[in-house]
């Protein structure tokens, strides 16, 4: 019989509908399923919010007190979406209790909290990963496996970039996001990390950076109520302001440990630019490029492709790529950002039954608010700053 794995979920909001769907459904897509989820219980802020948030995602109880759920014998997996500052107090104690951890990014607010986090990950021995889910579309799994193959040689440059738009008008709301006692910083945590997820994973780990970091919108006016809503509540601009202390872009140079050189940039005030997550990536024997907004798609170019073929091709990714048996069976029917949270869930189940640490886990996330950090120390000092370890 397939084993089945009960999870308590911290939060309710927009990441909260995305991993419930995918516990739903990631055995429609991966079976034999490495494990059922149970949607054991909800946690959220008030009782009305965790039984709404509940009878929405299907969990069979709610509750207020996370630690109270974290300890319940009944729980194998705790999964955190809620704001950044919550992360660590609900991981460790998760942690501390036994249970597998699945963690919504950035993994903390800064490196010093990540390591209290990895530490509590270590001496549990309990599985761990951060909800990096991009990496996860089978056309960045792809880019990974020729990188693996060598097919495009050895990687000189890697250039990322996330550009959204969402924060663009000023009178779009101060939310958690652009609060850094709870958020760590802005675009850079928030989208950020994303690009320095698929740097480490697709080029390796990075050294050193040269940092701008800006603030565009200094305020913003006050939220009322504690949701999250993006840039879509009333932007009429009237009411009391409070203070934006993160960033709104950063772009910064990268030096890689084996020699590659890069740069990333990320910024929420993009008009124009939705989900403009991309990568290009050059090595001696060819190129590839992806962008999330044609997320089927990865452009490749090999160096001994004959002179008049020379250029860049499309490979839609299906059924013969990364995870693609498993998802629909012809190329082109086209995935979206449900099924990347699909696949997530099944790595991570993977993970637990076959008892090996996934990737991205707490020391990747650890890793990444340390580049972070260095990020934007370099934007305060205008200066290279090297990664700490
Ligand atoms: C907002 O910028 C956001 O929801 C991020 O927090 C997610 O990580 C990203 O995938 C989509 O945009």
């Amino acid at each position: 019989m397939t084993r089945q794995l009960n999870v308590a979920m911290i939060g309710g909001g927009f990441m909260g509908k995305a991993h419930s769907m995918a516990y739903a459904a990631m055995p429609m897509f991966f079976w034999p399923a490495p494990a059922l989820a149970c949607r054991k219980v909800l946690v959220d802020v008030t009782p009305e919010l965790a039984a709404d948030g509940a009878a929405r995602y299907g969990f069979e109880e709610s509750a207020t007190d996370y630690r109270t759920v974290v300890a319940r014998n009944d729980i194998d997996v705790v999964d955190i979406v809620t704001p950044n500052d919550r992360h660590a107090e609900i991981a460790i104690a998760a942690l501390k209790a036994g249970k597998h951890v699945i963690c919504e990014k950035p993994l903390a607010r800064n490196g010093v909290e990540a390591k209290t986090m990895l530490d509590a990950a270590r001496t549990s021995g309990a599985i761990h990963m951060v909800a990096f889910n991009y990496r996860r579309t089978p056309a960045v799994a792809l880019a990974k496996k020729y990188i693996d193959e060598g097919r495009i040689g050895r990687i000189l440059n890697f250039r990322g970039t996330y550009l959204q738009d969402w924060s663009a008008d000023p009178n779009g709301p101060l939310s958690w996001r652009f609060q850094k006692d709870v958020a760590g910083s802005g675009a850079l945590g928030d989208i950020g990390t994303h690009v320095i997820d698929f740097a480490r994973y697709l080029v390796g780990e990075i050294s050193a950076v040269n940092a701008i970091v800006q603030n565009y919108v200094p305020t913003r006016p006050i939220q009322s109520g504690g949701f999250d809503m993006l840039g879509a509540s009333d932007k009429s601009g009237e009411g009391p302001r409070g203070t934006v202390d993160v960033d709104d872009e950063f772009i910064t140079l990268l030096k890689f440990q084996n020699g590659a050189v890069g740069s990333i940039e990320a910024t929420r005030n993009a008009h124009g630019r939705n989900n403009f997550l991309t990568f290009e990536i050059h090595g001696t024997e060819g190129s590839i490029a992806f962008n999330y907004e044609r997320l089927d798609e990865l452009q490749v170019m090999f160096a001994s492709d004959a002179g008049d073929a020379r250029g860049f091709r499309t490979v839609y990714t299906g059924p013969s790529h990364p995870y693609g048996a498993n998802l629909w069976p012809i190329p082109g029917l086209g995935i979206g950002y449900g099924e990347t949270k699909i696949i997530e869930c099944f790595d991570f189940f993977s993970a637990i039954v076959g008892g090996e640490l996934p990737s991205p886990n707490f020391e990747d996330g650890y890793r990444i608010s340390l580049i972070a950090d260095a990020i934007l120390e370099s934007g305060a000092t205008e200066r290279w700053v090297a990664v700490g370890n």
